[in-house]
């Protein structure tokens, strides 16, 4: 192995180079793999697209932007001292605040030293012969690793529809995720938004008074429940601090990820009068809590307690609304809750439609037509904008791995692989790309937990799977088809079981014209995946082919031997 402490941001680095592992993407999941991997000793490169660290926190600096998990699990629990010294301000973090916390840990681990950033992957492509991978840059360098390790989130390329007239607009226009880190001056201006997700909630909710007029396009309404967000006071911080380690243990004993107490074991038995009373309880108490009410998976499964629960979060919404057609349009009916990703509310979202400086605008009744130079014409009308927002989500979950532009032994590609959705085994490697692990990959639970806690499982599992080929002598790890199929038809099953089908999501690819629809994230639980992973690796990486270095794709690899 090379130097592990070599300094990438040297000026006049080399064009071509050679390292033990490329990690792509400096969020969460790269600042992490890149630390367990450099503590083992392997020379790890990571390049970021950005100019800093943070990822998902770096790219979304929209107004309002702010994490739904709570702060204080919000973070890395494998270092002690972390969260010693760092003090989260408020019960669900913000935007900066994130980002402040990822920059303080990349110094604090001295990480940067083994960060290029500004630099975008092209391409990268599987050498047979060496059994390695060759990363290209857009600036063309070119990196050649054992280990391909993508870091890239699930929610990382932006989605912004095709409208007719779309580069006609003269106005500004911007997309949530990609915000300008100057910010945007709304005053005196007409401001737009498309989208209505958790992204366009928090957007609208922050933005609403702080512009001339601000119109929404809403397409589907959603269930926003109360985040009830406040300061963490000192004392409560240092009570916190007391528990880290039951509430780590608790979290990663959960299916969430989360370490919330289910109210009761079932729903099974209550009337419905005293469903509501739990349920009232919960919406007090405010965040994932409430999706969390009953035992784990029951509001997402039973659809008799969904729709119990549905309604009850309708109600609320129409108490809040004072124009009742307004409350109507913002009233979800085409989906149970939970089967799309449930938003939060954190600054009285529906409130702000009380205001006569908003108006919302339901474009599935009368759909966008077009952009236009001065606006958005819809099928009824047409609405003056200065501003646009595009709050209108991303190519979920496989955009940003298919980007990579990943070509396999036999120069198959990922793209074509996964052209019927993606195929993995434990969301970790998929057959057929030696060595390729994908953080939070697909058919993993990342997106249903909180991304943190299944982030560390994951870089945990790639090193300590790294650490055992170097034990054993072995340079290359791939998925078994057999064991790939069994995965994917195992988390579709799950889902099948569940309400997500009956929601057009991101989940699903459904939001992106075009893409193919299936759901995407194992719907199994983090606790239970948890174990399953960990008896794979204790079964010597059952469902993997090992090989030693001369092997090449199609031998017969070794199965672990010991
Ligand atoms: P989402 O949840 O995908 O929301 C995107 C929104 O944009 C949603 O309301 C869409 O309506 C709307 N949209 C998308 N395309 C169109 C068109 N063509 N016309 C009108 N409206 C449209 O993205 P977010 O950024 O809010 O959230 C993504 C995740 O990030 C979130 O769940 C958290 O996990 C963090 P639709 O519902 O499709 O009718």
């Amino acid at each position: 192995m090379s130097d592990a402490s070599m300094d990438v941001n040297t000026a006049g680095e080399s064009a071509d180079t050679d390292v033990d592992a490329v990690v792509i993407g400096a969020g969460f999941s790269g600042l992490y793999m890149l630390h367990k991997l450099r503590k083992q000793g392997l020379d790890v490169r990571v390049y970021e697209k950005g100019d800093e660290v943070g990822g998902t926190w770096y790219w979304n600096r929209y107004p309002g932007a702010r994490c739904d998990s709570e702060s204080h699990i919000y973070c890395y629990s494998f270092d002690g001292d972390l969260h010693e010294e760092w003090e989260w301000s408020e019960r669900y973090p913000e935007q900066p605040e994130i980002l402040e916390y990822l920059q303080w840990v990349a110094d604090r681990l001295d990480l940067r030293r083994n960060i290029a950033f500004e630099r975008e992957v092209t391409s990268a492509t599987y050498d047979e012969s060496s059994d390695t991978w060759s990363v290209e840059m857009a600036d063309g360098e070119r990196v050649s690793t054992r280990y391909f390790i993508t870091a890239v989130g699930c929610l990382s390329k932006p989605f912004r529809p095709d409208f007719d007239g779309r580069d006609e607009f003269e106005g500004d226009w911007h997309h949530t995720a990609r915000w300008p880190e100057d910010g945007v001056d709304f005053s005196d201006k007409h401001v737009g938004v498309i989208g209505t997700g958790s992204t366009g909630i928090q957007f609208i909710s922050a933005v609403g008074g702080r512009a001339d007029h601000l119109t929404v396009f809403q397409r589907t309404p959603n269930y926003a429940v109360p985040a009830r967000n406040r300061p963490l006071e000192d004392d409560r911080y240092e009570e916190i601090r007391a528990n880290y380690d039951d509430i780590w243990e608790r979290a990663r004993d959960s299916r969430l990820g989360m370490p919330f107490e289910h109210e009761h074991e079932t729903a099974y038995g209550l009337s419905e009068d005293d469903i509501r009373e739990v349920l009232e309880e919960r919406w007090q108490q405010g965040g994932f809590r409430f999706l969390h009410t009953f035992e784990p998976g029951s509001i997402l499964s039973n659809a008799e307690l969904n729709e119990t629960v549905s309604e009850f979060i309708r109600e609320k919404i129409r108490e809040k609304v004072d124009d009742p057609e307004t409350a109507e349009t913002l009233v979800p009916t085409d989906h149970p809750y939970g089967a799309k990703r449930p938003p939060m509310d954190y600054n009285d979202y529906y409130g702000t439609f009380n205001r006569d400086d908003v108006s919302l605008v339901d474009v599935d009744a009368a759909p966008i037509e077009r952009v236009t130079a001065g606006g958005i014409r819809t099928t009824d009308d047409h609405y003056d904008l200065d501003v646009l927002v595009y709050a209108t989500g991303f190519d979920a979950m496989t955009g940003a791995l298919l980007a990579l532009d990943v070509e396999g032994p036999n120069g198959r590609t990922l793209e074509q692989k996964w052209n019927a959705g993606p195929r993995t085994y434990l969301g970790l490697m998929t057959h057929g790309f030696p060595n390729l692990f994908t953080i939070t990959g697909p058919q993993s639970p990342s997106v249903l937990t909180n991304m943190p806690m299944a982030i560390e499982q994951h870089v945990e599992w790639i090193a300590d799977c790294i650490g055992y080929m170097d034990d054993h002598g072995y340079d290359r790890i791939e998925a078994s088809e057999a064991s790939e199929n069994q995965w994917v038809q195992n988390t579709n099953m799950l889902a099948e079981n569940m309400l997500f089908s009956e929601a057009k999501s991101w989940y699903r690819g459904a939001n992106v014209p075009g893409k193919t629809q299936v759901f995407t994230p194992f719907p199994g639980g983090l606790d239970n995946y948890r174990e399953i992973c960990a008896r794979v690796a204790r079964d010597d990486y059952d469902g993997f082919e090992l090989g030693r270095p001369s092997s090449s794709a199609g031998d017969a690899v070794s199965e672990a031997d010991d």
